[in-house]
């Protein structure tokens, strides 16, 4: 049992619970744990077989035995139970996004809808409108959400199928004759969410490969299989293709199967222009003579390109860049000096303190961190008093430490509906860092989106846009706004977008950190870590900026502390004089 799967069944049972007006406590402390199960790095049965599943925050006594049913019997209880009062099809209608419990459970006791097919029609034949608090827009609007979650379907956000790819990984590594097993398609482009999860092995004798995959743990039912490949579903939902190669097509299939197909079809032009034949098993010239395919580099040496990095590899502009030695330095995890949005226990949502965040941090070579927590608008959110304080306490424990990480005080102030912030302007500008971003009102329209970020933005205390889309990957698509409004105020203004690195956010998405460059917009690529685990994500924010072709110097945070302090107290308006003074990031 996977992460994956624990979490999904504790919050289906929140689900269920709140469909059949269960307790609201009881409701929260199960999505609660179901979030932190699900966004645990190691695997929670790890944590159970060493006992330590209480030590985790959101997991008391209770959730603890409650977990431990799961793994180890497959089922829990409860959750049967309450399957049995349930139509399953409800849980389905649950994931449209704007369409909570109160209204599925309404449209399923008053007008017998069962399942997400029946709730469309009750949408469309009017039958719902009559109900309380919900008038033709609102019907409408549920009816376009619907669309969103069909298009949605069947892909997986990223850190989802790359754990699962890499725990089969490491199984076939094991495997004798097996010299390397990579995982290649949309996973190795780190799209954020992918369709299947492609496996490539390279190995001499392929049989002994298919056999093992065959009966690897995450497989649920092969539903094809050959000499040297296999197709199977997976018990988290995925569907799965191996292909085992010899060494020599090693570098080729790489290649063919990383894609993306865009890619692919124009780096085979360039083979056909030259005469030569370009395929999953190797690059020929016109007389079948092999020119290599043992490695990617051989491939792309072959049509006169420099390797090009799969986060690149979209077909918009990656060849023609490659090919005029103009590929960007794209940024990397090691590039990145600090953490500039997180939060402590302070935050009602988060869990870890002070010292938990530091030495977490210091573990993984940070300089430094803000401490980013939630304003008063957030359920016990600080206010103006709080936050003072709360501030004063930060910088006296920096002044104390003498070891990395340094703090500074910061704050996640929410942008109101009406672009204001939810703390006095006089105690944001006595801050280190402000991060504002929108936490609630999702549905404004988007002219009243963009004017209200921009609103915000043009306070004068705003440091960096926080989660800019708002998306949430497989459950809210990004709010609707102007975002090259945004960008140029933004560049006006000298904030910086996030690229939140939340694995189920990734937020700024890739076209947007390319659009934000091009506007001469600095990103902040942020963990926004809600406990000391979380520090370890920025990897997933590393691969959005680069499929956005960031580089290093379009990156704050890569600034060591000295030269972001310096940017700082420039104030913020200042950005043209930190490039004029050639303090470049
Ligand atoms: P996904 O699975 O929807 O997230 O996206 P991909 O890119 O992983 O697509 P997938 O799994 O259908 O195929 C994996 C790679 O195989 C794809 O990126 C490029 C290559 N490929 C698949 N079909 C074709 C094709 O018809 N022509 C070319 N040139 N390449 C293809
Ligand atoms: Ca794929
Ligand atoms: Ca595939
Ligand atoms: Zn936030």
């Amino acid at each position: 049992m996977e992460n994956t799967d624990v979490a999904q069944i504790l919050a289906e049972v929140a689900d269920l619970l709140e469909l059949t007006g269960g307790n609201p406590f009881k409701v929260r402390a199960y999505r609660q744990a179901a979030q932190m199960v699900e966004l645990l790095p190691g695997p929670v049965s790890e944590a159970w077989r060493k006992g330590k599943l209480t030590e985790l925050p959101s997991i008391g006594e209770h959730i603890a035995g409650h977990i431990e049913e799961i793994l180890s019997t497959g089922h829990f209880r409860e959750h049967d139970k309450l399957m049995g009062k349930v139509p399953p099809g409800l849980l389905e209608v649950l994931m449209v996004e704007g369409v909570g419990p109160r209204t599925v459970a309404t449209a399923w006791k008053q007008l017998g809808v069962k399942d997400l097919d029946g709730f469309e029609r009750v949408c469309r034949d009017g039958a719902l409108e009559g109900l309380p608090r919900l008038g033709p827009k609102r019907v409408v609007a549920i009816l376009e959400a619907i669309e969103r979650h069909r298009a949605r379907k069947g892909r997986v956000p990223l850190f989802r199928a790359l754990r699962t790819a890499e725990s089969i990984i490491k199984q076939l590594r094991r495997v004798q004759g097996v010299r390397a097993a990579e995982v290649a398609g949309s996973i190795r482009r780190r799209r954020e969410t992918v369709g299947d999860i492609d496996l490539l092995v390279s190995a001499t004798h392929a049989e002994p490969v298919v056999r093992a995959f065959r009966r690897v743990s995450e497989v649920l039912e092969v539903t094809a299989s050959g000499p040297t490949k296999c197709t199977a579903r997976l018990r988290m939902g995925l569907q799965t293709d191996l292909r085992v190669v010899p060494p020599e097509s090693f570098g080729a299939a790489m290649h063919y199967f990383t894609g993306s197909k865009a890619h692919n079809i124009e780096v085979r032009t360039r083979a056909v222009h030259r005469g030569f034949k370009l395929s999953e098993y190797g690059i020929f010239d016109r007389k079948g003579k092999r020119l290599g395919g043992a490695t990617e580099e051989e491939i792309f040496k072959a049509v006169a390109l420099p390797w090009i990095p799969p986060e690149l590899r979209e077909g918009t502009g990656e060849v023609e860049a490659a090919e005029k030695g103009r590929l960007p330095h794209l940024v990397e995890e090691g590039d990145l000096k600090g953490d500039l949005h997180v939060h402590s226990d302070a935050s009602s949502d988060a869990h870890s303190d002070f010292e938990e965040l530091c030495a977490e941090a210091a573990r993984l070579g940070r300089e430094y961190l803000a401490i980013t927590d939630h304003s008063q608008s957030r359920p016990l959110g600080l206010g103006d008093a709080a936050l003072h304080k709360h501030a004063a306490h930060i910088r006296l424990l920096d002044s104390r430490r003498r070891t990395r990480p340094h703090l500074l005080a910061g704050v996640e102030v929410d942008i109101l509906p009406d672009g204001t912030l939810d703390l006095s302007l006089e105690t944001l500008r006595e801050l280190d860092w402000v991060v504002a971003s929108v936490h609630a009102h999702f549905s404004d329209p988007p002219e009243k989106m963009t004017r209200r970020i921009i609103r915000a933005l043009r306070s004068g205390v705003v440091d960096v846009l926080g989660h800019p889309t708002g998306r949430q990957l497989g459950v809210r698509d990004a709010y609707a706004f102007d975002l090259e409004a945004v960008l140029e105020v933004a560049r006006e203004e000298g904030v910086a977008l996030e690229v939140n690195a939340m694995p189920d956010r990734m937020d700024l998405p890739d076209k947007s950190c390319r659009l934000a460059k091009e506007a001469g917009v600095r990103l902040v690529i942020s963990s926004d870590a809600h406990h000391a685990s979380h520090l370890g994500n920025l990897r997933y924010g590393v691969w959005m900026a680069r499929r956005g072709w960031i580089e290093p110097g379009d990156v704050l945070n890569t600034l060591a502390l000295s030269e972001l302090r310096r940017y700082l107290q420039r104030g913020r308006r200042a950005a043209s004089t930190y490039e004029h003074e050639g303090i470049s990031p």
